[in-house]
C-alpha cells in the first residue's frame, strides 16, 4: 500500500464502488462490449442514422443528463480526504466516541469553498470561504460546516435568502459574477447594522486567502457538547493551520482570478499529491452551561466571537489531509453536509441562524442530488450500516430484506430496535424552555458595532489599510449613491477614522445614522435599527490579527526561479536542495518553454515561460545567478516581462533575491529606483545570503514596508 495513501474503513468503503477501465473492454451502461464507438448506425453509409441505435441513444441520453442542480451557495468548491485524529479525551465535556479515546483516528472529507459564485467561478474571488468536514464516527456522520470566518452576516435564517439574494449577482443582468461588489449587496448591508462585524472580517484580506490550507475554520455558532453525567457545555469550534493564516492581496487576487481561476483548488491538489499534507489543529473554546450569562454578548447570536483572551481555544485533535479524491463528481460534488448531522454528545442551541440550517440542508438535497436517497451514494454512507423502515424512493440502492417496513411489528421480531442511550442511542439534550411564542428578536441581539470595533482594533497597520482599500473598492462599484452614504454612516459607528478615510475617497460625507436604543419594534424601518452599545471587556485581541500568525516555514510554499542558458548550475542546484529541504517548491521560469543550458551543461526544464504566468502566482521570486543571465534576460523582447514579474512581486512585498550577477537587471527594477535596498536579497559578502531569503519567504510577506515600497508617502 503506497504510504501516502492510507485506507481507513470509509475508504475501504468508497473501494468498493469505484471502477478501473484498466485493460477493460468499452460497455454499455448494461455491460454489453461496443465493437464501434466511432459511428452511428446508418440506413447505408451516407444514410439517415437508425432509431434501432440503442447505443447511441443511450450514450446521448446519458450525456444529456449529465449535469445536476449546483449547490444554492457555496457551488464553488474544492475537497479532499483525510484523517482526524484525537490527541486528548474529551469525554470529560462530551460523550461522542470520536472526541473520547486519545489516539483514535476518524476518517474525513473536507469541502472548501466560496459563496457567492458558481461553481465555474474563480477561486480568488472577495468572499467568505467554506471549510465543511464530514467526520464518518462510528456512531455514524458528524458534520462540521464551518466557514473561515467565525461570524455570520445575519443574526436570524429568515434573513439569509434576503443575504443570498442581494449578494448573487443581480436578477436582472446576473452582473457580477463571484463578487460582492455591487449595488444590491451594499444595499442590503447598509441596512443591516448587525452585519457590520462580518463585513469588517469580508474587507480583511481573510476573504482573500493564499490558499485553504492557510485558511482558520469555524463552526460559527455555539454549539453543545453533552456528557455522560448529562452536563452540557457551550462549545465554539476552531480550526488553526499549521502553516500559520496567509493571504494574498487584493490587486493579486484580481490578477489571480485571470491567470489562473482554478488557484486554490489546484494549491489543495498539488500540496495533497507532493505529501504536503494540509494539517489543522482542532479544539473548542468551552463555556459550561451555568457561564452562559457572563459575557457582554449573547452567546446565541451568530454576529459574535468569544474573545480567546476570555475562553481560550482548547485544542485535542488534528485534522489531515492526505488523498485527493479519485473522482470529482462523485465525490466533491456529491457529498452533502448538513449540520443537523450530529452524534451522541454533541448538540444544537438555540442560535436562531442555526436553527434555520436545520431545515435548509436536507431541502437543498433533495432538489441538488434528486431523491431523498441521496444518503446512499458513496461518499454519504456512513460507516456504520443504516437500519430503519424507510423505504423505496428514486435511485433506492439498498435491497432491504424481509416483510416488515414498520415498527412496531412482532413479524420481524421489533426490528430494528429503538437503542437505549448507553447503547449509543440520541436522544437531544433536555434543555428547559419557557416561553411564549413570539415573532421578534432579543434585546440581548442589539449591540452591534462593539465587535467590529473589536476586530478594527485588534488589526495590523498594513491590515487596516488593506481593509479601507478593500471598502473603497466594493463602494467604487456601487453606482447609487444613497447606498455608499448609508454605508459609510455605518462605518461612522465603527470607527469614524475609518469612515472618514473612504468618505473622502468616495466623495460622500460622512452622515450620522439614528441610534435608538432598545430592541426591535416589530413595525421597525430596518434603515433605523441601530446598535445597543455595551462597554466590551476585552478592547484588542492578538488572535484576529494575521500578523501574529505562524511565519516559520516554506512548507510548500512556491518560489519561482528565473533561469536563462548559461546560470550557474551549481548554484541553482545547490539553492533546489536547500528548498526542497524546508519543504518549499521551486518552479523554474524561463525566457521560453525550451530546456535551458546551465553553466556547466546541465538541462534545466522549465514549468513556465516568462510570458505564459505571472508572479502574483508564485510566493517568492529568484533570479539565478551565472554571468550571462542579466544579459539574456535583458534582451529586448524580455526585459519588459521580467521587470513586470520582479516589479509586481516588489509591489507586494514578496522576497526576491539577486546576486552581483544580476545587478543589472535589479538596478532597473523599482527596488532600485526607489532605494530599498534593504528589501532584495542582495549580499555579496554574506555567505547566508540563501538562509536569509529563505527566512523571508517564510515570514510570507513584509507587508508593514508596503505603503513605502509602492511609492506611497
Ligand atoms: Fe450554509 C451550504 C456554511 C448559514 C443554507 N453552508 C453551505 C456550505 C457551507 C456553509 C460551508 C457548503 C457545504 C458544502 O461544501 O457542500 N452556512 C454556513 C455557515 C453558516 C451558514 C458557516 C452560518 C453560520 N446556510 C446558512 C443559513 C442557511 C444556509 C442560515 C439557510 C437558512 N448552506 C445552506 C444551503 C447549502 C449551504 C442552501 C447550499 C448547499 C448545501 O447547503 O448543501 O442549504
Amino acid at each position: 500500500m503506497d504510504k501516502n495513501r492510507p485506507q481507513n474503513e470509509k475508504l475501504d468503503q468508497l473501494n468498493y464502488y469505484k471502477t478501473d477501465n484498466s485493460d477493460e473492454k468499452l460497455t454499455t451502461n448494461q455491460g454489453l462490449k461496443i465493437n464501434n464507438n466511432q459511428d452511428s448506425l446508418k440506413d447505408g453509409e451516407r444514410g439517415a442514422s437508425l432509431l434501432e441505435d440503442f447505443i447511441l441513444r443511450e450514450k446521448i441520453t446519458h450525456f444529456d443528463h449529465e449535469r445536476i442542480p449546483e449547490r444554492i451557495v457555496h457551488a464553488r468548491g474544492s475537497g479532499a480526504h483525510g484523517v482526524f485524529k484525537l490527541h486528548k479525551s474529551m469525554e470529560k465535556y462530551t460523550r461522542a466516541k470520536f472526541l473520547s479515546e486519545a489516539g483514535k483516528e476518524t476518517p474525513v472529507f473536507v469541502r472548501f469553498s466560496t459563496v457567492a459564485g458558481s461553481r465555474g467561478s474563480t477561486d480568488l474571488a472577495r468572499d467568505v470561504r467554506g471549510f465543511a468536514i464530514k467526520f464518518y464516527t462510528e456512531e455514524g456522520n458528524y458534520d462540521l460546516v464551518a466557514n473561515n470566518m467565525p461570524v455570520f452576516f445575519i443574526q436570524d435564517a429568515m434573513k439569509f435568502p434576503d443575504l443570498v439574494h442581494a449578494v448573487k449577482p443581480e436578477p436582472d443582468n446576473e452582473i457580477p459574477q463571484a463578487a460582492s461588489a455591487h449595488d444590491t449587496f451594499w444595499d442590503f448591508i447598509s441596512l443591516m447594522p448587525e452585519s457590520m462585524h462580518m463585513i469588517m472580517w469580508l474587507m480583511s484580506d481573510r476573504a482573500i486567502p493564499r490558499s485553504y490550507r492557510m485558511m482558520e475554520g469555524f463552526g460559527v455558532h455555539s454549539f453543545r457538547f453533552i456528557n455522560s453525567e448529562g452536563s452540557a457545555f457551550f462549545v465554539k469550534f476552531h480550526l488553526k493551520p499549521k502553516l500559520g493564516v496567509h493571504s494574498v492581496a487584493w490587486p493579486e487576487a484580481q490578477k489571480i482570478s485571470g491567470a489562473d481561476p482554478d488557484f486554490h483548488r489546484r494549491d489543495l491538489w498539488e500540496a495533497i499529491e507532493n505529501g504536503a499534507f494540509p494539517e489543522w489543529d482542532f479544539g473548542v473554546q468551552i463555556v459550561p452551561e451555568e457561564n452562559e450569562h457572563d459575557f457582554d454578548f449573547d452567546l446565541l447570536d451568530p454576529t459574535k466571537i468569544i474573545p480567546e483572551e476570555l475562553v481560550p481555544v482548547e485544542t485535542f485533535g488534528t485534522l489531515t489531509l492526505n488523498r485527493n479524491p479519485d473522482n470529482f463528481f462523485a465525490e466533491t460534488e456529491q457529498i452533502a453536509f448538513h449540520p443537523g448531522h450530529i452524534v451522541p454528545g454533541i448538540d444544537f442551541t438555540n442560535d436562531p441562524l442555526l436553527q434555520g440550517r436545520l431545515f435548509s440542508y436536507t431541502d437543498t438535497q433533495l432538489s441538488r442530488l434528486g431523491s431523498p436517497n441521496f444518503h446512499e451514494i458513496p461518499i454519504n454512507r456512513s460507516v456504520p450500516t443504516v437500519h430503519n423502515n424507510q423505504r423505496d424512493g428514486h435511485m433506492r440502492q439498498q435491497i432491504a430484506k424481509g416483510k416488515v417496513s414498520y415498527e412496531p411489528n412482532s413479524i420481524g421480531g421489533g426490528c430494528p430496535f429503538q437503542a437505549m442511550m448507553k447503547d449509543g442511542g440520541f436522544a437531544s439534550y433536555g434543555e428547559k424552555i419557557s416561553g411564549n411564542k413570539i415573532r421578534a428578536r432579543s434585546k440581548s441581539f442589539v449591540d452591534h458595532y462593539s465587535q467590529a470595533k473589536l476586530f478594527y482594533n485588534s488589526q495590523s497597520n498594513p491590515e487596516k489599510i488593506h481593509l479601507q482599500k478593500a471598502l473603497i473598492f466594493e463602494l467604487t462599484k456601487v453606482t447609487i449613491h444613497a447606498i455608499r452614504e448609508r454605508v459609510v454612516g455605518q462605518l461612522n459607528f465603527v470607527n469614524q477614522e475609518l469612515a472618514q478615510i473612504v468618505a473622502q475617497k468616495l466623495g460622500v460625507e460622512v452622515k450620522t445614522l439614528a441610534q435608538p436604543n432598545g430592541s426591535i419594534p416589530a413595525d421597525a424601518d430596518p434603515a433605523t435599527l441601530q446598535s445597543e452599545e455595551r462597554e466590551p471587556k476585552i478592547k484588542v485581541s492578538d488572535a484576529l490579527s494575521m500578523k501574529n500568525t505562524a511565519k516559520n516555514s516554506i512548507e510548500s510554499r512556491i518560489i519561482a526561479v528565473l533561469v536563462a542558458d548559461g546560470c550557474d548550475g551549481k548554484r541553482v542546484s545547490e539553492f533546489l536542495n536547500k528548498i526542497e529541504k524546508e519543504g518549499g517548491v521551486i518552479q523554474f521560469v524561463a525566457l521560453e518553454i525550451a530546456p535551458v543550458k546551465a553553466d556547466d551543461g546541465s538541462l534545466i526544464v522549465p514549468l513556465h515561460s516568462i510570458s505564459s504566468t505571472m508572479s502574483v502566482c508564485f510566493d517568492a521570486v529568484y533570479v539565478a545567478p551565472g554571468e550571462n543571465s542579466s544579459k539574456e534576460w535583458l534582451q529586448p523582447d524580455y526585459k519588459n516581462s521580467v521587470l513586470e514579474f520582479v516589479n509586481e512581486a516588489f509591489r507586494h512585498c514578496k522576497a526576491i533575491f539577486f546576486d552581483e550577477n544580476t545587478k543589472p537587471i535589479f538596478e532597473q527594477t523599482d527596488i532600485f529606483k526607489l532605494n530599498h535596498k534593504d528589501y532584495a536579497v542582495i549580499l555579496e559578502e554574506n555567505s547566508n545570503r540563501d538562509e536569509n531569503f529563505i527566512s523571508a519567504v517564510a515570514s510570507h510577506r513584509a507587508w508593514e514596508f508596503e505603503k513605502q515600497r509602492n511609492g506611497i508617502k
